[in-house]
C-alpha cells in the first residue's frame, strides 16, 4: 500500500520556502536555479537525483546550459505535499 501523505497546497508551501512560485492551473510550485556553466548545473541535477532517489520523489526538471527548471508536485496526492517540500529545501541549500 502507498504512504498517504498529506496536501500542504501551493500558497502554504511557498509560505515556507524562498523564491519558488505556484504555477497556473496545476498545484505545484517550480523554480529556476541559475549557475556558472552547465558543468555546475548538470552537478546540482546530478547530486539532486541521489536524494530524490533515496526520498522517491523526484522532480520535473529541463535543463538548457546553465539553467535548471524545476517543478514539485507529488502526483500520487494531486498537489503540493511535504515531500515536495523537503526536496525544494534540499535544492535550495545545494545551489
Ligand atoms: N515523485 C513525485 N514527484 N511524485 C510522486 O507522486 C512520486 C514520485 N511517486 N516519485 C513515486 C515516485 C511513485 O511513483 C513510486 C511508485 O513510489
Amino acid at each position: 500500500m502507498k504512504n498517504q501523505v498529506k496536501l500542504i497546497g501551493a500558497p502554504s508551501a511557498m509560505l515556507l520556502l524562498e523564491g519558488w512560485s505556484a504555477l497556473e492551473g496545476r498545484d505545484a510550485i517550480n523554480k529556476t536555479f541559475i549557475f556558472k556553466n552547465f558543468n555546475e548545473a548538470f552537478g546540482f541535477m546530478t547530486c539532486v537525483a541521489m536524494q530524490a532517489e533515496k526520498l522517491d520523489h523526484h522532480p520535473e526538471w529541463t535543463n538548457v546550459y546553465n539553467r535548471v527548471t524545476v517543478t514539485l508536485s507529488t502526483h500520487d496526492a494531486k498537489g503540493v505535499t511535504e515531500r515536495d517540500v523537503a526536496l525544494a529545501l534540499f535544492m535550495d541549500k545545494l545551489a
